[in-house]
C-alpha cells in the first residue's frame, strides 16, 4: 500500500503529498493571524491528514481588502474578455503609430480573462489524478467519480465561463423618440463564495467560473471537511497567471469565517450552497449589515416518480443511482420514490436486489460505488435518520446501519418502504444513502403529494407517457426536472432551486447573470430620424 508520508494510505493509487495547508491571500499562501489550525479528517478511518490554518474574522478582512485592492485597481475587471484583433491589423498594415504598438504590447502581456481561465482549467486538467485523490481522502468520494467526472467537469465549466468571458455586453434599447439609452454589464464587485463539503471541486468551479468570467474578484471559504482542494486550485490559478488579489481561499469554520463572510460591510454578493439553517442565518446577515445579494442553493428532498409504464430493471437501477450515488451526499438525491401501484410490488424486488448488490469500500477501489460519509457528524446524522425511520413504523427493506466490518464512516445502503408522507424520514433531507419508498395510484395524487415539501430542488419522471410526462414536469414545484433520466448535469443547463431550496441559478449562462450589475444609461437624442 502507498502512503503519503502521514499516515494515510491506499493500496489502490499513490496518495499525494498534502502540499497546501495555509490561507490563499493576494497571490500568497499565508498562516492565519491568530495561528491557530484545525484538523482535516479521512473519513476511510478517522485519522487526520494534515493540520489547516483556521481563518477568522481577520483573516476574512484581510482577504476582502485584497479582492477590493484588485477589483478597484487591479486589471482583472478591466482586462478585455479577448484580445482586439483590429489593432493587431491596423499595427500591421502600418496605419498606427509605435505608441500604440507599444500599448499592444502590454495588453498583450497582460492576456485577456478567457485565456487565463482557459490555462487554469488546463491545469487542472493536467493534475485530475492528484486532485480527485484529495478530493477522496478529504471527504470519501469515489476516486473514479472525481477522476471522470468531477474534477474533468471543474476544468469544462471554466472553459464554458471563459467562452463566455468576451460575449458579455449589454443592449441598445428601443426608447422614445427622444432618448438613446444602452445598458452596461458591470461585474458586480467582490464576492464571498461559500462552500459545502459534498462535491468541492465541482462546487469551486460553479461559482468561481461565471464570477471570474464576469470580472469580479473574490473570496472562497471552502467546507472545514474539505479544504484540500480548493487550495491545491489557488495554487493552480496563480500558476495560470490570475492577477493576485482576484481569488483569494479562506479557509476555517462556518460560524467564524463563513458568518465574517456574510456580514462583511465590503462584499457585494454571497454566492452561498449548503444547508437551508444556514442558508436562513446567511440571508438574515446580509441584510443586517450592507444588504448584499445572496443567492442561496440549499437542501432538498426530491420526488423521483415512476408510473406503471417505466421499464422497472432500468428505473430501478437509476433510482438506486439517484439515491446512493456520492454515497447519498447529494443535494438532488431522488430520494423520496414514488412507485404506481401496478408495478410497485415488482419495482421493490427489483430495488433491494439491485442495493444488495451496491459495492460499499474503500473509495479508491475501482469497483467500489459507495464510500464512507464525509464525517463523523454527517454518519451519526444519518444513522439517526435510520432509527427515527424504524420507530415511526416504516419497513426496513435492506440496510439499516453501519457497516460491521470497517473503520471509518460507512453505512449501509438502506430502503425504507411503508412510508407515509408524515413521517420524518420522507420530510427532511437525509443527506446519506437512505431512500423512502411511498406507493401512489394516479397522477393527480402524486403531484399533490410530490409537492407537499418545503424544498423544490429537483424531480424525476419516468413514464413513456409524453401526455403525463409533459403535465407533471410543469406541475412540479422544483428547479430541475428530468425525465426518463436522473442526475443528468449539464455546464449548459441552468441548475437551483424553487421555494426552501433557494434561489438564483448556477451552471448556464444564466449564472452569469448573479455576478453582473445592469447599469442603465440614457441621453437626449434630438431629431431622429426613428
Ligand atoms: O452544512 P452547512 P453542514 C445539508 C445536508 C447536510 C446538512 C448539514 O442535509 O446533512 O446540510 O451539513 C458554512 N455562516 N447540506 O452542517 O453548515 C460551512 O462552513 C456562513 C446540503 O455541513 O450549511 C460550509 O462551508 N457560513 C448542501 C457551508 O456553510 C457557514 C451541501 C455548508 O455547511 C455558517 C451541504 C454560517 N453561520 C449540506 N455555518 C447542498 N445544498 O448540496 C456554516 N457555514
Amino acid at each position: 500500500s502507498e502512503s503519503n508520508g502521514s499516515g494515510v494510505e491506499s493500496s489502490y493509487v499513490k496518495i499525494p503529498q498534502i502540499k497546501f495547508t495555509k490561507l490563499f491571500i493576494n497571490g500568497e499562501f499565508v498562516e492565519s493571524l491568530s495561528g491557530k489550525t484545525f484538523e482535516t479528517i479521512d473519513p476511510r478511518t478517522g485519522e487526520v491528514i494534515a493540520k489547516i490554518s483556521e481563518g477568522d474574522k481577520e483573516d476574512v478582512d484581510l482577504a476582502v481588502k485584497a479582492a477590493r485592492q484588485a477589483f478597484d485597481h487591479g486589471p482583472w475587471p478591466r482586462l478585455p474578455g479577448f484580445f482586439n484583433q483590429i489593432q493587431i491589423i491596423k499595427i500591421i498594415t502600418g496605419h498606427e503609430n509605435a505608441k500604440s504598438y507599444l500599448l499592444f504590447q502590454k495588453k498583450k502581456k497582460k492576456k485577456e480573462r478567457r485565456k487565463i481561465m482557459l490555462k487554469f482549467a488546463d491545469l487542472i486538467d493536467e493534475n485530475v489524478e492528484e486532485i480527485a485523490a484529495l478530493d477522496t481522502i478529504d471527504g470519501g468520494k469515489l476516486y473514479s467519480l472525481g477522476k471522470a467526472l468531477e474534477i474533468p467537469g471543474a476544468a469544462e465549466h471554466l472553459r464554458y465561463c471563459a467562452g463566455a468571458a468576451d460575449k458579455i455586453h449589454g443592449a441598445t434599447l428601443k426608447m422614445s423618440r427622444e432618448l438613446q439609452a444602452y445598458t452596461l454589464l458591470e461585474p458586480i464587485g467582490v464576492v464571498g463564495h461559500i462552500i459545502p463539503w459534498n462535491s468541492p471541486s465541482y462546487m469551486f468551479a460553479m461559482k468561481v467560473g461565471p464570477a471570474l468570467a464576469a470580472g469580479c474578484t473574490m473570496l472562497v471559504k471552502p467546507a472545514e471537511q474539505t479544504p484540500l482542494s480548493a487550495l491545491y486550485y489557488a495554487h493552480l490559478a496563480k500558476l495560470a497567471g490570475l492577477p493576485d488579489g482576484v481569488l483569494n481561499v479562506v479557509t476555517g469554520y462556518g460560524r467564524t469565517a463563513g458568518a465574517a463572510i456574510t456580514s462583511h460591510m465590503d462584499i457585494d454578493k454571497v454566492s452561498f450552497t449548503g444547508s437551508t439553517e444556514v442558508g436562513r442565518l446567511v440571508m438574515q446577515a446580509a441584510a443586517l449589515s450592507n444588504l448584499k445579494p445572496v443567492s442561496l442553493e440549499l437542501g432538498g428532498k426530491s420526488p423521483f416518480i415512476v408510473f406503471d409504464d417505466a421499464d422497472v430493471d432500468k428505473i430501478a437501477s437509476l433510482a438506486l443511482q439517484g439515491t446512493f450515488i456520492n454515497k447519498g451526499e447529494v443535494c438532488v438525491a431522488g430520494s423520496r420514490v414514488f412507485v404506481q401501484e401496478g408495478i410497485y410490488d415488482k419495482f421493490l424486488i427489483k430495488l433491494v436486489e439491485n442495493a444488495k448488490a451496491w459495492v460499499v469500500g474503500d473509495p479508491f477501489d475501482p469497483n467500489v460505488q459507495q464510500g464512507p460519509q464525509v464525517d463523523k457528524n454527517q454518519y451519526e446524522r444519518v444513522l439517526k435518520f435510520i432509527e427515527i425511520g424504524k420507530k415511526e413504523g416504516a419497513t426496513l427493506l435492506t440496510g439499516g446501519g453501519k457497516l460491521s466490518n470497517r473503520k471509518g464512516y460507512y453505512i449501509e445502503p438502506t430502503i425504507f418502504t411503508d412510508v407515509s408522507d408524515d413521517m420524518t424520514i420522507a420530510k427532511d433531507e437525509i443527506f446519506g444513502p437512505v431512500m423512502s419508498v411511498l406507493k401512489f395510484k394516479t397522477v393527480e395524487e402524486v403531484i399533490k403529494r410530490a409537492n407537499a415539501t418545503k424544498y423544490g430542488l429537483a424531480a424525476g419522471v419516468m413514464t413513456n407517457d409524453m401526455n403525463i410526462a409533459n403535465k407533471v414536469s410543469r406541475s412540479i414545484r422544483a428547479g430541475v426536472i428530468w425525465i426518463n433520466c436522473y442526475l443528468d448535469f449539464d455546464i449548459d443547463l441552468p441548475f437551483g432551486g424553487y421555494k426552501m431550496s433557494g434561489f438564483g441559478r448556477e451552471m448556464g449562462l444564466e449564472s452569469l447573470n448573479m455576478y453582473l450589475q445592469v447599469k442603465s444609461v440614457a441621453t437626449p437624442i434630438y431629431d431622429s430620424p426613428w
